[in-house]
């Protein structure tokens, strides 16, 4: 949106507020807002983060929120998110993952340091008017690698919404981040090198965040983090 836009938008309150992702979707059936997704932070739940250096980053965390419950689930599981209210700008979804420290729950970890792994990431379509993603979805879906260890970790998905991103601080960040138990290993693999720390892995000036997408201005997409972790790799 515009800058504008943004400041009516705020201005008009939550109602009119961006979106989040406060329930996982497991095995077909929603699960309760923040039952396994860490609490997000309010008043600002949905505003978005644009500053790429920003602590919110790191799964919009609510300090004072209360602690999640963690979701048993199993390795190459889909797993969905619920969004609030739904997407209405372009961009892509991007999925990470984090391994727990040895002697921390999900619950009590937050994610902090170069831990993160890439799972997923959303390549755009090329339309004559540009770059093209979905928009209008109220859930996302993410299949986990079969060849992560068994073990607690934290699921993060984030949109990032592009219509502005042709200036510097003009893309917006979206995340949150859910806790899962996972099991059912049968491939002794590590998740590679490099792992990532959030705030960190982006730059402002990355080129998949700071992009025109509209046509002329470019034909393709490169996003933004480190490349997706592969199995066979
Ligand atoms: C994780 O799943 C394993 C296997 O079902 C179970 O033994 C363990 O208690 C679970 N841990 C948590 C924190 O739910
Ligand atoms: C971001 O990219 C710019 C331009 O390449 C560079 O000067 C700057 O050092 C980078 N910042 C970080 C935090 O990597
Ligand atoms: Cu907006």
């Amino acid at each position: 949106m515009q800058l504008t836009t943004a400041i009516l938008m705020l201005g008009a309150g939550l109602a009119s507020a961006h979106y989040t992702f406060p329930a996982l979707i497991l095995d077909g059936k929603t699960t309760k807002d923040w039952e396994y997704v860490k609490r997000s932070s309010w008043p600002e739940l949905r505003a978005p983060i644009v500053d790429v250096t920003s602590e919110k980053l790191l799964c919009y965390r609510d300090p004072n929120g209360p602690a999640a419950s963690t979701a048993t689930v199993k390795v190459g599981e889909k797993i969905g998110f619920r969004i609030d209210p739904y997407i209405f700008h372009p961009g892509p979804f991007l999925f990470y993952m984090a391994k727990v420290p040895e002697g921390k729950t999900a619950a009590e970890f937050n994610g902090e340091g170069a831990v993160w792994f890439k799972i997923f990431e959303d390549n755009p379509a090329l339309t004559s008017n540009g770059l093209f993603w979905q928009e209008g979805q109220k859930e996302v879906y993410v299949t986990l690698p079969i060849c992560i260890p068994d073990g607690e970790y934290l699921l993060r998905v984030e949109h990032i919404a592009l219509q502005a991103a042709a200036v510097t601080g003009g893309a917006q960040f979206y995340n949150t981040c859910a806790q899962l138990n996972v099991t059912g290993a049968r491939w002794d693999a590590k998740p590679g090198k490099p792992l990532v720390a959030f705030p960190g892995a982006y730059n402002e000036t990355d080129p998949g965040i700071k992009i025109g997408i509209y046509w002329p201005d470019t034909i393709s997409y490169t996003n933004p983090g480190p490349p997706v972790y592969n199995c066979f790799l």
